[in-house]
């Protein structure tokens, strides 16, 4: 059978953020891919200087309204991403729960984009939205800062996390929780099962929890990849569609196979366009932002243009 997946993510003419990052591998792995653009920018906003528009509420209606009267084919699978305002990600959750409806066993990864590190990039707005809309996801794939701001819960130790997770399979009935890149913490380790390596101070924490509604306990995965240094814009959304696109819960590669899978590849994509990087001038290879981009602006664009995410190389 065909596989389609609706793909509902951020646009950049130039470089690989949000759709640009996600369609391509998913279409190198079979899938059709319906896209819809939630904002169409130039580049993404670490350039310092970006632009173009954001898509409207009324915008998507129409856009989804005519595939509906065109009876267009449901997709199988449904991603999304990127959604910066409220009423946007409204018409979003309506589609999101419509196909829920219509189709009981869509597999659907919500991506709840909201920030990082602390600091919140969309409309605060869209936080009690996201959180109405978790009982219809599949799989989310929050960071840490959004695991804590669903849940309202600021995760210091073991137990902690394990209330965290707990709360959104739960609370909020998800039933694949996946949290990529987390900084390695001493008090992880303890969180790992004995058998698994304990991995590099410097490496970057995955894990998957996964539970169906009549288990007491979720199984829990966990797997450490190799920290490489720099910041690389769109990693997540790269890595939100491989676990989306390798996810086959009924047949061999159910959610921890989905991610390491993923994991491998988002890996691989991100060392390569460190390579890269290393083979530019000095000062456009720089990882950190330092005062000097205020005085240069281009600099700050050449440090960007050289770690866009080396995809269509790297295929
Ligand atoms: O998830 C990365 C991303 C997606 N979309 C847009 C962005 C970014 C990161 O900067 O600017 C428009």
């Amino acid at each position: 059978m065909d596989q389609r997946v609706l793909s509902i993510q951020s646009h950049v003419t130039y470089g690989y953020v949000g759709g640009k990052a996600a369609v391509f591998p998913l279409q190198c792995l079979g899938y059709d891919v319906d896209v819809i653009n939630t904002v169409n920018f130039s580049n993404h906003s670490g350039y310092g200087r970006f632009g173009g528009t954001k898509t409207s509420a009324s915008e998507l209606q129409q856009i989804l309204q005519i595939m509906e009267e065109n009876q267009l084919p449901d997709p199988s699978r449904l991603l999304t991403g990127y959604i910066p305002g409220p009423e946007a990600l409204s018409v979003v959750q309506e589609v999101a729960a419509k196909l829920r409806k219509r189709h009981p066993k869509l597999i659907y990864l919500l991506d709840p984009v909201m920030g990082d590190s602390g600091v919140l990039y969309v409309s605060p707005n869209v936080v009690s939205i996201y959180r109405a809309m978790l009982p219809l996801a599949t799989i989310i794939t929050p960071n840490w800062f959004e695991v804590e701001t669903l849940t309202d819960f600021r995760i210091v130790d073991p137990q902690s996390l394990r209330d965290a997770i707990r709360g959104l399979h739960e609370e909020y009935q998800v039933p694949n929780v996946v949290v990529s890149s987390i900084p390695m913490k001493p008090w992880l380790a303890e969180f790992l099962p004995e058998e698994i390596p304990k991995g590099q101070p410097t490496d970057l924490l995955c894990i998957a929890s996964s539970k169906s509604g009549s288990e007491r306990n979720s199984a829990v995965y966990a797997c450490a990849v190799p920290l490489i240094p720099g910041y690389f814009s769109g990693v997540g959304d790269l890595f939100s569609a491989l676990v989306l696109a390798h996810f086959d819960p009924d047949g061999t590669s159910p959610l921890p196979d989905a991610v390491g899978k993923a994991l491998t590849k988002t890996h691989a994509i991100v060392q390569l366009t460190h390579a890269y990087a290393q083979t530019l001038e000095e000062e456009d290879r720089a990882n950190t932002d330092d005062e000097l981009d205020e005085k240069d602006p281009m600099r700050r664009v050449r440090r960007m243009r050289g770690r866009e995410l080396r995809l269509i190389q790297g295929q």
